[in-house]
């Protein structure tokens, strides 16, 4: 192979001194920057494929962030986030200079202990950005390089390739790994929930969704046509017109809390939107007063938790179910979750692999970032027993009912990671099996009023956290000025943590009222600036 890889990387040289990280989502950063790691991710895959002797997935993309970014994941076997040992080896290959590539080859080679005889094969897939196409390339042309196999599935979502990855190396158990088979595995499942949702208007039925101009909305309309109308769909922001998530997108709206531009909503109107690359989702409406709704990953979360926990009752089933979220996940969610609906809740870090990790440890685990991205996670024990239960012939019309329910709502998810349009059909299946409107499931509980804000100092790094990154215990007396602060308002709760994604400190705050959340925010972030190595100007007010 060493012919072929010197032969190939000098077609994708490394900008000298180039240092890059392997964050909480792979590699993001400029498109630019990014051939070489393209073309070092199609090695590493390629390596990590022997290594495991199962297919790894590839994904080009950077998610919510802007058109000029770009971005890459690998996907590991049961289409789960790569293993930490090799992020660091992604690193390492990644910072190598040129001339030193073949050496750091062989060294993870030798530390693995991979037989490079073995078979291997990477599956590739890309967003829609202008430069994912010949990023993809680069990746490709790393894994033929070490003579791996490969399969372009071109353009998918996130987590449809994780999916690919999941059925392929489960040998068609989860599905088959085709985007053929995505859609008819998911659709087939909504269809048989949708079946206990009795007279429903066309009105009803109808969902505004907005594509983020991203990969979401042409693979949504796939999806629709198996849905034999029982969903109608309105998708704006498909990526005809407007800019990938510019002014719209799930994290426009989770962040900014308003609605989209690129569409016209009336009031009641139940509403979407996605990410760029389609795993993420909040919902949102806005009221006759012309006020805006969210509904965010912890209304979603709460939605899905209390549908599963009312069907595990009347199926009779023991199974142990539990929430997971993370720092940001609203306070009023979390007082919800525990005090009325009596389930278990778990904080995390950031990052869906520690959520991920988390839920696994229940029967049934429900995790969701507060930003929209999450899924459920049935045990294989969970799993067996409601198939048992649906197939079961001695029990009454109730269990019977609520066996077959929990049955296709484990269909309908994508537990290999948060899928924004398996999480919608999910939603949209709950809403109509309980005949609720978008209104009702906002009342389940008030959120807080809450503010995010970024911070950019000279090293985000000086900040260290703990408490699932609820407490900073660095730089000194940043929690203290914290604590000082949060006591001058009432319901108030505030955080901060360097980014992993971008460039910044991000701060968060909640309290009684906006103005006080508001406030806060930026009393924090003033706080941050002037005791970590604030760059620029003080932050202003926001008001
Ligand atoms: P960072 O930049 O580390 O905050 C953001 C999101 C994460 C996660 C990653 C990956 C927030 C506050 N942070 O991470 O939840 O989704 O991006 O996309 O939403
Ligand atoms: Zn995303």
């Amino acid at each position: 192979f060493k012919v072929s890889v010197l032969e190939k990387s000098s077609l994708h040289p490394k900008p000298a001194g180039l240092v890059l990280q392997y964050g909480t989502a792979g590699f993001r950063t400029n498109a630019k920057q990014l051939d070489h790691i393209m073309f070092r991710m199609g090695l590493l895959a390629t390596l990590r494929s022997r290594k495991t002797k199962a297919t790894i997935g590839v994904m080009v993309t950077a998610s919510h962030n802007p058109e000029e970014d770009n971005g890459v994941k690998l996907i590991d076997p049961m289409g789960e986030m790569l293993t930490a040992t090799w992020e660091d080896f992604a690193t390492q290959l990644a910072n190598t200079e040129q001339k030193e590539l073949l050496a750091a080859l062989k060294d993870i080679i030798n530390k693995e202990a991979i037989n490079m005889k073995l078979e291997a094969e990477v599956f590739v897939g890309k967003d829609t950005r202008s430069s994912s196409a010949s990023l993809s390339q680069a990746v490709l042309d790393g894994v033929h390089a070490l003579g791996g196999q490969s399969k372009d599935y071109g353009l998918v979502t996130t987590p449809q390739l994780h999916y690919m990855v999941c059925c392929q190396n489960s040998h068609g158990q989860y599905g088959e790994a085709t985007v053929e088979g995505y859609c008819s595995k998911l659709s087939q499942a909504f269809l048989a929930l949708s079946k206990n949702a009795s007279n429903r208007t066309d009105d009803q039925k109808h969902l505004f969704v907005d594509g983020a101009n991203g990969i979401g909305a042409p693979k949504l309309r796939e999806v629709e046509s198996h849905l034999k109308k029982q969903l109608q769909i309105s998708i704006f922001n498909d990526g005809s017109r407007g800019k990938l998530n510019h002014q719209c997108g799930a994290d426009f709206v989770k962040v900014q809390q308003k609605p989209p531009t690129g569409v016209e909503i009336s009031p009641g109107d139940r509403c979407c939107s996605f990410d760029g690359d389609a795993d993420r989702i909040v919902y949102y409406y806005t009221d006759s007063r012309g006020f805006f709704h969210l509904l965010d990953g912890d209304k979603i979360a709460t939605l899905i938790s209390t549908f599963l926990k009312e069907l595990l009752v009347q199926a009779g089933l023991d199974l142990k179910i539990a929430v997971v979220q993370t720092a940001y996940a609203n306070g009023s969610s979390t007082r919800y979750l525990e005090d009325t609906m009596k389930v278990i809740v778990r904080c995390t870090k950031t990052g869906v692999k520690h959520l991920h990790h988390a839920a696994q440890e229940f029967d049934i685990g429900v995790y969701f970032e507060a930003n929209g991205h999450g899924t459920v996670l049935f045990s294989k024990t969970a799993e067996e027993k409601v198939q048992l239960l649906a197939k079961s012939t001695n029990i009454n019309d109730e269990r019977k009912r609520a066996a077959l329910l929990l049955q296709n709502t484990v269909n309908v998810i994508n537990q290999t990671v948060g899928d924004a349009i398996s999480d919608m059909l999910l939603i949209e299946a709950i809403l109509a099996i309980k005949g609720m409107t978008v209104q009702q499931w906002d009342a389940i509980y008030s959120d807080l009023p809450n503010r995010q804000l970024k911070v950019t100092v000279s090293d985000r790094r000086v900040i260290e956290t703990t408490d699932a990154e609820r407490r900073a215990v660095s730089p000194a007396g940043l929690q203290e000025a914290i604590d000082g602060l949060v006591k001058k308002y009432k319901q108030a709760r505030s955080f901060v943590r360097p980014s992993g994604t971008e460039d910044v400190v991000r701060v968060y705050a909640e309290a009684d009222s906006q103005e006080s959340a508001d406030a806060l925010a930026h009393e924090v972030s003033l706080a941050v600036h002037r005791l970590a190595g604030g760059v620029g100007a003080e932050p202003k007010p926001l008001h």
